[in-house]
C-alpha cells in the first residue's frame, strides 16, 4: 500500500551562500541584545543551517522605536507617493536579479521544491510589489456631500507602526502579502518571521534597503512567537497586527493586541477547506487540480483542499485516479529536477502530520496509499490517501497541514453545501462541474473567504484572500488589502459662502 516515492539519496549542496543572519533594525544588520541565537534547520537532514539571533522583547522595543521614529520624522508616510512607489519597483528588479539566489534559500530553510520557488513563488513575489506599487500613488480620499453649509473631505492616512507576524510555509509570499501594502501606504513595519524560517527576510530586507528603503522602515527580527512574537502583539507603540498562523496563535495575539492598546488586527488563519467534485465534473482535470489542492508545498497550506467531497456516481472512478496520481508524485531533494513534493518543515509537524495518520487508520479510514515517512533522515512523508472518510473523523476536522489526502462521498448539492459548511474554518473552497447552475449554487452556498471553480490555488495579486468563521478577520492582497493599513480622517469646513 506504499507509494513508491523515491528514497533520499546524499543532500545536494545548495548553490547560495548564508550572508545575513543577524537582527535588521533601523537599516543595519546588529546583534540581539541578549547575544544569543537559534539554529534554522534544513528539512532534508534536520541539521544546522546556521545560526540566527534571537529577538526578543528588547530587540522589539529596539525596532519598534525605529519604526516608530521613521514613521513620525519621515520622511516616508510624507514622502511622495510616487517616489515611494519607485522604491517599491526597485526593490521587485533587484529581486528578479537574485531570484535564482533567493529560491535557493527559501528551499533550503523550508524544504519546498526548488523549482516551486523559482518559477512559481518568486514571480507572484514580485508581481505582488509591482501591483502594490502601483497602488501607492492612487490610494485618495473622497469630497462627501454632507448636509449643512461644510466642505467635507476624507483624507486616507497611513496606521503608523505596523507589527506583522508570518509563518513558515511560504516565508517570502507572506513577507509580500504583509509588506506590499503597508509600505504602498505609507506605513513604517515591524516583521517578526518564523522561527523555521528566517533566511529569506533577511535577504530581501537587505535588498528593500539597497533600493533606498530608508533605515527604521522595514525592521525584520527573527525570533520566538512567545518571546518576540508575543512582545510584538502586545507593544503599546505598535498600531496595527497583521498575523498568519495557527487559529490558536491566532486568538492568542488578538487577546494581546486588545489588552494592550487596541490595535486593529488582522488575522489569516487555518483551514480545512472543501473540494468538490460534482458528478458532470471533468474527472481527469478534478483528479489533477484535487491533487494540487491538497498536495502543494508539501500539503502545508492554510488553504489546502483538505476535504475531497467526491459524487457517488463518479467516486470509484476518481479515487482509482487520485491514488495512481499519488503514488506517482514524485518526492526527494527539493533541489532535484523534476522533485514535486520536498521534506515537511520540522520534526513538530511531521510527528502531528504522522499522528494524523495513524488516527485515520484507527478510525477505520481506508488507506489507499502511502501512510508512513520515507527513508530515516529528514521529514519526508508518504503522499498519502484515505477513502471511506467520513465528516466525524478527526482527519476531516482538523488541520492536518502535511500530504494527507481525505476523499468523502456525497449525494446532493445541498447535502455537500451543509456538510462542506459544517467546520469552524472558512477560508477557502473547490468546486469541480461543468454546470454554471451548479458551479454559481455552491459558490454561493460555501462559506469560505475563497471558492475556486474548476481550479485551486490561483495566487493573483489583486485577488482578494482570508477567512470566514474561525479562518481569520479580513482580507488581503488585492484592493481590500489597503484599508488594512489605512486611517480614515474626516475633514470638515464651514463654508463661508453656503450658495457656492
Ligand atoms: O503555528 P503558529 P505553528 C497551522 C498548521 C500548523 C499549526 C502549527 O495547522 O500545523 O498551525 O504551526 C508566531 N505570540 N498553520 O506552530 O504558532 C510564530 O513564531 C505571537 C497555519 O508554526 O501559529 C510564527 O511566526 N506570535 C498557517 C507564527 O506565529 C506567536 C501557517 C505562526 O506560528 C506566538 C502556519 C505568540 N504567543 C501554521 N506563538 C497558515 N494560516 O497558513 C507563535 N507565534
Amino acid at each position: 500500500k506504499f507509494s513508491t516515492a523515491a528514497v533520499l539519496e546524499e543532500p545536494i549542496s545548495p548553490p547560495v551562500q548564508i550572508n545575513y543572519t543577524k537582527l535588521l533594525i533601523n537599516g543595519q544588520f546588529v546583534d540581539s541584545a541578549s547575544g544569543k541565537t537559534f539554529p534554522t534547520l534544513d528539512p532534508r537532514t534536520g541539521e544546522v543551517i546556521a545560526h540566527v539571533a534571537e529577538g526578543e522583547a528588547e530587540d522589539i522595543n529596539r525596532a519598534v522605536s525605529a519604526a516608530r521614529k521613521a514613521f513620525d520624522e519621515g520622511p516616508w508616510p510624507k514622502m511622495s507617493a510616487y517616489e515611494r512607489a519607485r522604491i517599491m519597483l526597485r526593490f521587485a528588479d533587484l529581486v528578479e536579479k537574485h531570484t535564482d539566489e533567493i529560491a535557493a534559500l527559501e528551499t533550503w530553510d523550508n524544504g519546498k521544491p526548488y523549482e516551486q520557488a523559482l518559477k512559481t513563488e518568486l514571480p507572484i513575489f514580485v508581481r505582488l510589489f509591482h501591483y502594490y506599487a502601483g497602488w501607492a500613488d492612487k490610494i485618495h480620499g473622497l469630497t462627501v456631500p454632507a448636509d449643512g453649509p461644510y466642505h467635507v473631505q476624507t483624507l486616507h492616512e497611513p496606521i503608523g507602526v505596523a507589527g506583522q507576524i508570518i509563518p513558515w510555509n511560504f516565508p517570502l509570499l507572506m513577507f509580500a502579502w504583509k509588506v506590499g501594502p503597508a509600505l504602498a501606504c505609507g506605513n513604517t513595519i515591524v516583521l517578526k518571521t518564523a522561527e523555521q524560517t528566517p533566511l529569506t527576510g533577511l535577504y530581501v530586507a537587505k535588498l528593500f534597503h539597497e533600493a533606498g528603503l530608508p533605515p527604521g522602515v522595514l525592521n525584520v527580527v527573527s525570533g520566538y512567537g512567545p518571546s518576540a512574537g508575543a512582545a510584538l502583539a502586545s507593544h503599546i507603540d505598535v498600531d496595527k497586527l497583521a498575523f498568519t498562523g495557527s487559529t490558536d496563535t491566532g486568538k492568542i495575539v488578538l487577546e494581546l493586541a486588545a489588552r494592550s492598546n487596541l490595535k486593529s488586527v488582522t488575522l489569516e488563519l487555518g483551514g480545512k477547506s472543501p473540494f468538490i467534485i460534482c458528478e458532470d465534473a471533468d474527472i481527469d482535470k478534478a483528479v489533477e487540480q484535487a491533487h494540487f489542492a491538497l498536495f502543494f508545498n508539501q500539503g502545508q497550506c492554510c488553504c489546502a483542499g483538505s476535504r475531497t467531497y467526491v459524487h457517488e456516481r463518479v467516486y470509484d472512478e476518481f479515487l482509482e485516479k487520485a491514488k495512481a496520481r499519488a503514488i506517482r508524485r514524485t518526492v526527494g531533494d527539493p533541489f532535484k529536477t523534476g522533485i514535486e513534493q520536498g521534506p515537511q518543515i520540522d520534526s513538530e509537524q511531521f510527528e502531528k502530520v504522522l499522528r494524523y495518520i495513524r488516527s485515520g487508520i484507527e478510525s477505520n479510514a481506508t488507506l489507499e496509499c502511502g501512510g508512513d515517512r520515507i527513508g530515516s533522515k529528514g521529514f519526508f512523508i508518504q503522499p498519502t490517501v484515505f477513502s471511506s472518510v467520513e465528516d466525524n473523523m478527526l482527519i476531516a476536522q482538523d488541520e492536518i497541514f502535511g500530504p494527507v489526502q481525505t476523499i468523502l462521498k456525497f449525494k446532493d448539492n445541498d447535502e455537500v453545501i451543509k456538510r462542506a459548511n459544517t467546520t469552524k474554518y472558512g477560508l477557502a473552497a473547490g468546486v469541480f462541474t461543468r454546470s454554471l447552475d451548479t458551479a454559481n449554487t455552491l459558490s454561493r452556498g460555501l462559506r469560505a473567504g475563497t471558492v475556486w471553480v474548476n481550479c485551486y490555488n490561483v495566487f493573483d495579486a489583486a485577488i482578494p484572500f482570508g477567512g470566514y468563521k474561525m479562518s481569520g478577520i479580513g482580507r488581503e492582497k488585492g484592493i481590500y488589502s489597503l484599508n488594512n493599513y489605512l486611517q480614515v480622517k474626516a475633514v470638515v469646513t464651514p463654508l463661508k459662502n453656503p450658495a457656492w
